[in-house]
């Protein structure tokens, strides 16, 4: 990887997934991107940046062509729950981006990465430790679009010899970006809530497990699944990883042992809880494991310590 374009780069993955980059390939080689530029940003200010609207596939070759663009990295997305609220948008956007980028990547003859996501389970997926290869009938937007995008992934990889490459992520907890629209995000709210009022109403039930995975990790997978050998890749697109798997009460726990006062109590909100409901509780990573040797360094407890230690340090 020399020329890396980031799509969707001022969002949750992309803000440390590029300031990281940028530290291992040099700054010059990163083009970070995004639908609008936000003055003041520290990407926007401190290294490369193009504003790209991933549905517009005549800039999207425009920026890769202007940078020489060997690999792209397409973060560009909806969330679940926004997905949700807006189907139609979220299919223009998620699958419209994706091709773009997929086109743009087989015309310049360049590496591929693209999330996926839990979310690409339903119902009648194994709830736990949910295989690598298994049922996939999600019942949301955001889950049609990921199985398809899995699925286009492998489709540019065995027609047009695409070097697409995919994770399989659960929720990201981080303290650099706030997510937005997802389901997963109450876990990333609470801490915000725990240091500032000591107490967190959630929208997600007790009793509700869902995997996650603290950014570091996240952003390391990404880099190590880029730099892995080819030949030693079986599923190429979409492995399924995670650290941690927990419900409300647990990572409540957790901080009460940091912040003693600290309580939970819960607002449920029926849509973010019937997509949570339709997700696996914890997957198997065992092929990421096997196939480029994944390793999360966060549990729950080094997890939530380091949150609230950045978190404090950022003033909250
Ligand atoms: C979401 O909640 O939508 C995301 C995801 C698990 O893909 N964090």
């Amino acid at each position: 990887m020399k020329k890396i374009l980031v799509t969707g780069s001022l969002g949750q993955i992309g803000t440390e997934l590029v300031v990281k980059m940028r530290d291992i390939y040099g700054a010059d080689n990163i083009i970070a991107s995004n639908r609008s530029r936000k003055s003041g940003h520290e990407l926007v200010e401190s290294g490369i940046f193009e504003e790209l609207d991933v549905t517009d596939d005549k800039r999207f070759f425009e920026v890769a062509k202007k940078h020489n663009i060997d690999t792209i990295i397409h973060m560009a997305a909806l969330l679940s729950a926004t997905a949700e609220n807006n189907p139609l948008m979220a299919w223009n956007i998620n699958m419209g981006g994706l091709i773009n980028a997929l086109e743009v990547a087989r015309e310049l003859n360049c590496k591929f990465f693209t999330p996926s996501s839990i979310g690409a389970f339903g119902p009648s997926t194994p709830k736990d430790n949910t295989p690598q290869d298994t049922i996939q009938r999600p019942t949301t937007m955001y889950g049609v679009n990921k199985v398809s995008g899995e699925l286009l992934c492998d489709y540019y990889f065995h027609k047009f010899g695409v070097d697409t490459r995919g994770l399989r992520f659960p929720g990201l907890i981080s303290y650099a970006q706030e997510p937005g629209g997802g389901t997963t995000d109450y876990a990333v709210y609470i801490f915000y809530e725990a240091l500032r009022n000591k107490k967190y109403t959630s929208y997600i039930g007790a009793g509700t497990y869902m995997d996650m995975m603290y950014m570091p990790d996240a952003v390391n997978s990404i880099i190590d699944l880029m730099e892995a050998d080819p030949a030693k890749l079986k599923h190429r697109n979409a492995f399924n990883v995670t650290a941690m798997s927990f419900d409300p009460e647990e990572l409540a726990a957790e901080i009460k042992k940091h912040i003693p006062e600290f309580t939970i109590d819960y607002k449920v909100d029926p849509m973010r809880q019937a997509i949570a409901n339709s997700w696996p509780n914890s997957i198997d990573p065992t092929a990421a494991i096997e196939e480029w040797g994944f390793n999360a360094q966060y549990d729950l407890a080094k997890m939530t310590a380091d949150m609230l230690s950045k978190l404090k340090e950022k003033g909250i």
